[in-house]
């Protein structure tokens, strides 16, 4: 096991050396005095736990451990913080910086330093587990399974933050809902199956006319959104929108078959035609339904 110590107290230090070589635990230790000598030493290093004394000259040793939960090498290492004081407080405050353990000098023996050492390290492990579990969760609840593209869920929060974020730099800002023209056709004439590898293949080619930094979102069955920020005028809404339309005249060989289809697009504009993103949805939900009255296939504001 490979253990960074850091204390500026060259007893407390070899105390805790001297401790460490008595215990059954293997240990390789490497010794720092500084906040600065030990973030350098973890940065060339890997280490499996962090031994950090609290009281450190210039900078204190909370500080290094928030310096080494922000870095991404390995951000997630046990620490067990030290301290020569008994405060309650400080030990409170050290785990809720994101120490594993807390040990108070004084009452250091072989047996507890072994405990805190093996605890840290096993409740790390559980803890990234779960970390790791929960980005797994979130990434499913926010990601439509069929396409991969972010769901309603994902969407309506980013509008919502991208609203907010339009409002101070007064540029505009647009929403795009698209449905696919007698989508109901492709499954009633093809299959439910095909129908699902035409839903993906048109949104690969929908990725196609976007630069990437919009978001594009399946809401449900046919329908899915746009958001276009940081646009200069409106015409180019319009612009990315028609490039939709007139990727869709490119038939789909699915299926052994040949499929054509087309899509109809509502548009609305931030804050033109909308302050919120309910305002914004209900509008583009308008003119969506009027591009389909009008004989589908095109976009309408
Ligand atoms: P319109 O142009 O008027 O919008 O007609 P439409 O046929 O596209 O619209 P409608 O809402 O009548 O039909 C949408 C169909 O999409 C009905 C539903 O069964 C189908 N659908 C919804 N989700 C999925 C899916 O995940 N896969 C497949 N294959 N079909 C789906």
């Amino acid at each position: 096991m490979d253990i960074l110590l850091v204390d500026d107290d060259m007893v407390d230090r070899a105390a805790i050396v001297r401790t460490l070589k008595k215990s059954d635990l293997s240990v390789r230790i490497t010794e720092a005095i500084t906040v600065e000598q030990g973030l350098q030493l973890y940065s060339e290093n890997t280490f499996d736990v962090v031994l950090l004394d609290y009281n450190l000259p210039l900078r204190d040793g909370i500080e290094m451990m928030v310096e080494i939960r922000n870095e991404s090498k390995n951000s997630s290492i046990a620490i067990v913080m030290m301290s020569g004081s008994e405060d309650e407080a400080l030990a409170l405050e050290c785990i809720k910086a994101g120490a594993q353990d807390f040990l108070v000098k004084s009452e250091i023996s072989e047996k507890k330093l072994r405990r805190a050492i093996l605890h840290s390290t096993t409740r790390n492990d559980l803890e990234k587990k779960l970390y790791e579990t929960y980005q797994k969760v979130k990434s499913l609840a926010e990601t439509d399974s069929l396409t991969g593209l972010p769901n309603r869920y994902f969407f309506d929060e980013s509008l919502k933050l991208a609203i907010a974020n339009n409002r101070r730099h007064e540029h505009t800002l647009a929403l795009l809902l698209l449905d696919i023209d007698n989508f109901k056709l492709i499954n009633d004439n093809f299959g439910h199956d095909v129908g699902d590898v035409f839903l993906k293949k048109t949104v690969s080619k929908i990725k196609a006319c976007l630069r990437g930094n919009e978001l594009f979102s399946r809401l449900g069955g046919d329908e899915f959104a746009i958001t276009l920020c940081n646009l200069e005028s409106s015409e180019q809404a319009h612009m990315i929108a028609q490039r939709i339309i007139a990727a869709m005249q490119v038939p789909l060989e699915l299926a052994s078959t040949t499929i054509n289809s087309t899509v109809s697009i509502g548009i609305a504009l931030h804050p033109v035609n909308g302050g919120t993103s309910e305002e914004l949805f209900k509008y583009a939900d308008i003119a969506m339904y009027r591009a389909k009255k009008q004989g589908r296939n095109q976009v309408c504001f």
